[in-house]
């Protein structure tokens, strides 16, 4: 007898029919997953093709693109478009958003390939994405959705291939890739509460350029937890998810050269770290950002806009931020 493992549109069947999501949703998470497996399969022989190079431009961040990155842009805006269910696409590598199908249903928020830094030594990157479904009922309010409104939310490891996706008010799961390229098996992700396996994440080579209270909760704290930093969020997140414990990309407000200064943070809000927020809440996390107020919460005015970020377990992502709020009330 051959043994079938739950395949993920089995699961997402099932979900379908407690949480009445349409097989348009379906045919979005179908057009999503084809293009994680491309990316995917582009970065595995990206060294072979010499694609793991620089492409010689420099995208509406000012970072310099890498060639994979066009290869990911190029990849999920095709799968997306083959849908016919997306709005717009608003993606880290396009200055302005993407139109797609003007009858979509959906706007999806993406970074086609997070950790850019990692991609020259083929290390682990990450798909993020997040989506929001447009107003049927009456005028259309537009992409600018706060993490709160979206319905979906999941990241891609690449290479290894694991997808984790949180659905609203239907937890948080990952899916694991099988020989015949399927995700299966899905298990539901509940961050640990007990901190014996907490870690920290953040780049410490930024430490003494964070906000003096920032640096003060982290001399006073890391001395219990495991410091684990990747350099990609997706990789640092996945982490964060199974062990617990807490990624942070803190403002950078006392950098020796002023003009690195970050007070409004580096990641993006909303394809990064509502994405992960999303994720983090229904896996039983919290995620805020340098005043201590809730990602989630947030309604954007850009969709390029940048964020703080403090991420992981219900206790210790509110132990700083009740530092950050006293730090914005100056008390
Ligand atoms: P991109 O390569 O997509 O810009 O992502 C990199 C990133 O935004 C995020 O994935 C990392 O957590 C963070 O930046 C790394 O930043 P540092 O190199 O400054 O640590």
């Amino acid at each position: 007898m051959i043994r079938f493992e739950q395949t993920f549109m089995d699961f997402l069947l099932q979900h379908q029919e407690r949480h009445n999501r349409t097989y348009h949703f379906l045919i979005l998470m179908e057009g999503l997953i084809n293009a994680a497996k491309h990316i995917q399969h582009s970065y595995l022989t990206g060294a072979l093709k010499g694609n793991l190079g620089r492409a010689g431009d420099v995208n509406v961040q000012g970072e310099d693109v890498m060639r994979m990155d066009q290869i990911a842009q190029e990849v999920t805006i095709h799968y997306l478009h083959a849908t016919g269910r997306v709005i717009h696409a608003i993606s880290e590598e396009a200055r302005e958003i993407v139109s797609l199908n003007p009858e979509g249903r959906y706007f999806v928020y993406f970074d086609p390939l997070d950790g850019s830094s990692n991609v020259a030594h083929g290390l682990p990157v990450g798909f993020l994405f997040g989506i929001a479904k447009r107003n049927l009922a009456g005028s259309e309010d537009g992409h600018l959705r706060a993490g709160k409104d979206y319905i979906a939310a999941g990241m891609f490891v690449i290479p290894t291939g694991t997808f984790t996706l949180a659905l609203k008010d239907a937890g948080t799961w990952r899916f694991h890739i099988d020989e015949t390229m399927n995700y299966v098996k899905p298990f539901q992700m509940v961050l640990p509460e007990d901190p014996k396996s907490w870690e920290l994440s953040f780049n410490e080579s930024n430490r003494f350029t964070f906000a003096e209270k920032v640096q003060n909760w982290i001399a006073q704290n890391e001395r219990k937890y495991a410091f684990r930093y990747l350099g990609a969020l997706a990789g640092d997140f996945h982490r964060i998810l199974a062990n617990g414990g807490m990624f942070m990309y803190p403002a950078i407000v006392n950098h020796p050269n002023p003009k690195k200064n970050r007070p409004q943070g580096k990641l993006r809000l909303m394809y990064e770290a509502a994405v992960v927020a999303f994720m983090c809440k229904e896996a039983g996390g919290e995620a805020v950002d340098e005043t201590g107020s809730p990602i989630l919460g947030i309604q954007p005015a850009d969709h390029h806009q940048r964020t703080a970020l403090y991420v992981g377990s219900k206790s210790i992502v509110e132990d700083i931020a009740r530092i950050l709020r006293s730090q914005c009330s100056g008390a």
